[in-house]
């Protein structure tokens, strides 16, 4: 059993913001305007309007009409909109969901939590767990890990700590960079906005709560120290660190039995760590000037060593007990790390490798946006918002070029029947292609925050109503959030569908959603031909379409926070 079928009418499940355009989805192929009706929670018709019939949507195969609600803004819990026998899930127009996703979609990174037991007093008894990965049998633990057999490093390091990757127990440079960068962003970008106090001390339920330091920085601080501890004694950084050999599912993270091995160094995950450590020497210079220094003098050394040893690529076929995360071009994280270098130090020999780079200001932002290989953007995100020494037309140029890609993304969800901002080559739908919705969002975000334009702002909450809901699907893809929300996501103690005593995920995890591969055994056997938005089935086993990671809630997060930051105008 998948579920069961998806409605005909598609809303966000959890709610419009009051003053937004308000739209759904309908399913027909009816070829004329059809009459909908919008009822309140009693039940009343307090708007109708009609159809605008949209044809065949490519992305979904559907036939589908636009229901645009937009002239009605009163605020209430309960709507419905009907269109003959059919009827939606129930929504909010409001934005109190925002306010809660924001931090639940945060929380997360506290339950990811590795080396430290998750305690009932944040997360309540049914999360509550013991500490995996700290060699207490039969756990093997990440203190003295040695490398791999067949790569031996000659040394043992103590990676303790950090976030585990997704539903598996893998820590990996290249992906834990990118997310703790991201979650370091929403708060400089709204430290630099004026908006930081709905980020301050006390937001989160995690141990550090009531230590006057922003809970937002004391979760990702828990993975730069991690990241710090994976630097070899060369300055450069292992690529990852998991087990010798998969798990099953479930497996808890204090109950996993197998050795723990540690990768070779990459050239990628050196510059990852650079950038983020660079950006943690900026954000705690004020907070913590001792953990600031420390950062910074990782920062420094990892370049170096990235730029002694510019091609080491990770071993693309290391795929056994952990993911692989192979990237082959570095010129986009050597910008990266540059970038966030130049803009803490200021130095010269930083701002040069800026501004040689055939990524300055914007080149390499697409539609695609950015993800763990592809990092470029990043570093355009810090020059284009933290104040820094570059010539004033080089950061305009910069934002411009965030604004001509949010103008692509406008046109794409004009166009769509199912507006998601999403783009690739060949129009499939990729492994992950909710983060990278959400990280698209973020684009559209940028863009409203460069230039002020409303269309922008619009354009978050459309793609945000994709993921809630108004998809092909019918599922709201984060957990807890809307009437059908996804289950039964992958991951290893979030297992109920295997095992009747676990939990299913707590509120605000983003699913991967749709992907057109087809790369896990579930996906062959039940979606052969689907057509991309409708790759997708709420399955455990579906690692490749229902995974939860720490980088695509990091996009959820930042996209959240933003949101809910401007819902009121
Ligand atoms: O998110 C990753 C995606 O871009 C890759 O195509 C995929 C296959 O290599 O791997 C994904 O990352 C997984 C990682 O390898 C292991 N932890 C879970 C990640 C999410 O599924």
């Amino acid at each position: 059993d998948v579920g069961e079928p998806p409605k005909k009418v598609q809303v966000d499940q959890t709610g419009y913001v009051p003053g937004t355009p308000k739209r759904a989805t309908l399913v027909s192929s009816a070829t004329t305007p059809q009459a909908w009706s919008l009822k309140n929670a009693a039940g009343t018709t307090v708007a109708t309007g009609r159809t605008t019939p949209k044809g065949v949507d490519a992305a979904s195969g559907d036939p589908v009409h636009l229901i645009d609600f937009s002239s009605y803004d009163t605020a209430g819990t309960g709507y419905t909109l009907v269109v003959g026998e059919e009827s939606s899930y129930p929504f909010d127009i409001g934005d109190d969901h925002l306010d809660k996703l924001r931090y639940d979609s945060l929380q997360f990174f506290y339950h990811q939590r590795s080396g430290t037991p998750i305690e009932a007093q944040y997360v309540g008894e049914t999360y509550a767990r013991p500490a995996g990965h700290i060699n207490v049998a039969p756990n093997q633990g990440d203190k003295d890990v040695p490398c791999l057999t067949g790569v031996p490093c000659g040394y043992t390091l103590d990676v303790r700590g950090g976030w585990y990757d997704a539903g598996d127990h893998g820590k990996y440079v290249v992906n834990g960079g990118i997310s703790a960068w991201q979650v370091l962003n929403t708060y400089e970008r709204a430290k630099l906005a004026g908006t930081a106090d709905a980020l301050g001390d006390g937001k989160l339920a995690i141990p550090e709560k009531a230590n006057g330091v922003p809970d937002v920085l004391d979760e990702a601080r828990w993975e730069v120290e991690f990241l710090l501890k994976m630097q070899a004694p060369d300055g450069m950084v292992h690529h990852k660190i998991h087990d010798a050999n998969w798990t099953a599912l479930p497996t808890l993270p204090h109950e996993d039995p197998q050795p723990r091995r540690l990768s070779a160094t990459s050239t990628a995950a050196t510059l990852n760590m650079a950038a983020v450590a660079a950006q943690a020497a900026r954000i705690w210079k004020g907070i913590d000037p001792e953990f600031s220094a420390k950062a910074q003098a990782a920062a420094v050394k990892a370049y170096a060593a990235a730029k002694a040893n510019p091609d080491k690529i990770a071993d693309p076929n290391d795929g056994t007990g952990g993911g692989a995360y192979s990237d082959t071009t570095f010129t986009d994280e050597f910008y990266w790390a540059a970038a966030e270098l130049f803009t803490t130090t200021g130095e010269a020999a930083y701002r040069a490798d800026v501004t040689g780079s055939p990524h300055y200001k914007g080149r390499s932002l697409n539609e695609g946006g950015f993800y763990w290989a592809s990092t470029g953007p990043l570093g355009d995100i810090t020059l284009a918002l933290v104040p820094n020494g570059l010539p004033a037309a080089d950061v305009a140029a910069t934002r411009a070029r965030f604004t001509q890609v949010a103008d692509a993304h406008l046109q794409r969800i004009a166009e769509q029947g199912y507006p998601a901002a999403y783009w690739s080559e060949d129009g499939g739908y990729a492994w992950g292609s909710n983060g990278q919705v959400a990280n698209n969002a973020s684009v559209l975000a940028l863009a409203h925050d460069f230039t002020g334009q409303a269309k922008y702002r619009e354009g978050v909450y459309e793609v945000l109503h994709y993921l809630l809901g108004r998809n092909p699907t019918s599922y709201s893809y984060v957990t807890g959030y809307g009437d059908r929300p996804v289950e039964n996501v992958h991951h290893r103690h979030w297992a109920r569908q295997l095992d009747p005593t676990l939990p299913i995920a707590p509120p605000g995890v983003l699913s991967g959603g749709p992907n057109s591969a087809l790369q896990d055994p579930i996906a062959t056997r039940l979606l052969q031909g689907c057509k991309p938005q409708k790759c997708f089935v709420d399955h455990i086993e579906a690692y490749s379409l229902n995974e939860v990671t720490i980088n695509w809630n990091s996009g959820l997060a930042w996209v959240a926070s933003w949101a809910a930051e401007k819902a009121g105008g």
